[in-house]
Order: C-alpha cells, then sequence, then structure tokens
C-alpha cells in the first residue's frame, strides 16, 4: 500500500484544499493529512478562524482522506513519514523546496495551487458584505 501525507491548516475548506486532497488519492492508496493545531498555527504567524477540532473534521470527512494527525511542530514530519511508513510527500508549490531535506526518506512532490483561491481572499470578500 501506497501512502501519501501532505500538512496543512485548510481553514475554511475550499476547492483548492479539495483538488490538492484528490491529487493525493491519485497518488497512492492511504491519504494522510496532518492538520495545523491553533497553536502550531500561532508559530506559523497563520490566523486561523475556524477552530482545530471542526477543520480536522471537515478534512476527515472527505472520502479521501483516510487518516487525520494534529500538526504541531515543524520537526514532526521526519517522525510522522517513519511512523506512518510514508512513500510520499507531497504538499503544494507555495512550499516548493522547503521540505527537500525529506527526500532521504520519502518521495517529495510539490503539486500546482489552484488558482483564483485562497482562504485570504476568502475573508476579504467577506468584508464586502
Ligand atoms: N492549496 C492549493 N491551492 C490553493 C490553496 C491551498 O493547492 N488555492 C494547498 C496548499 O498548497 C497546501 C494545502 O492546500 O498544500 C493547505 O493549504 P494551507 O492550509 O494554506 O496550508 P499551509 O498553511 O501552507 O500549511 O507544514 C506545512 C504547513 O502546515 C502548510
Amino acid at each position: 500500500a501506497k501512502t501519501v501525507i501532505t500538512y496543512g491548516t485548510f481553514d475554511m475548506f475550499h476547492i483548492g484544499h479539495l483538488k490538492l486532497l484528490r491529487r493525493l488519492s491519485e497518488m497512492g492508496d492511504r491519504v494522510i493529512v496532518a492538520v495545523s493545531t491553533d497553536e502550531f498555527n500561532e508559530l506559523k504567524g497563520k490566523k486561523t478562524l475556524i477552530p482545530y477540532d471542526q477543520r480536522a473534521a471537515i478534512v476527515g470527512a472527505i472520502d479521501c482522506v483516510d487518516l487525520v494527525i494534529p500538526e504541531e511542530s515543524w520537526e514532526q514530519k521526519v517522525t510522522d513519514i517513519q511512523k506512518y511508513d510514508v512513500d510520499i510527500f507531497a504538499i503544494g508549490n507555495d512550499w516548493k523546496g522547503e521540505f527537500d531535506f525529506l527526500e532521504k526518506l520519502c518521495e517529495v512532490v510539490y503539486l500546482p495551487r489552484t488558482k483564483n483561491i485562497s482562504t485570504t481572499d476568502l475573508k476579504k470578500s467577506l468584508t464586502r458584505f
């Protein structure tokens, strides 16, 4: 069984997130998603609207997602890849190059982002109402 893992905040879940997760399910037969906790998002300097437990529940409800785990640190990727016997680490190409150090543990894939949608833009469009 080929295991794929990705990491992210997945705030205000949108089509860009869904397309990414669907791409992962095409690459392997087990998809693990590490959802950033509220505390880790503070570390990332990222403000979220939706709390962790709801973001994790939504991601976990996606058909092609087999397991959701909390993302609590930058360092955990190395241990996660070993713990879950991961074959592929994949993430959007806004992170291109950032995780090449994982190549000694598994395949590293950067996927094109979906155009014209982001949580930041969604938040901005909400302020217009
Ligand atoms: N994404 C995408 N297209 C978009 C928006 C997001 O493909 N229009 C992808 C991102 O590239 C990422 C995933 O969806 O792979 C989740 O996006 P974010 O929640 O913004 O993830 P981020 O905060 O960048 O967290 O350790 C890694 C970090 O936790 C990644």
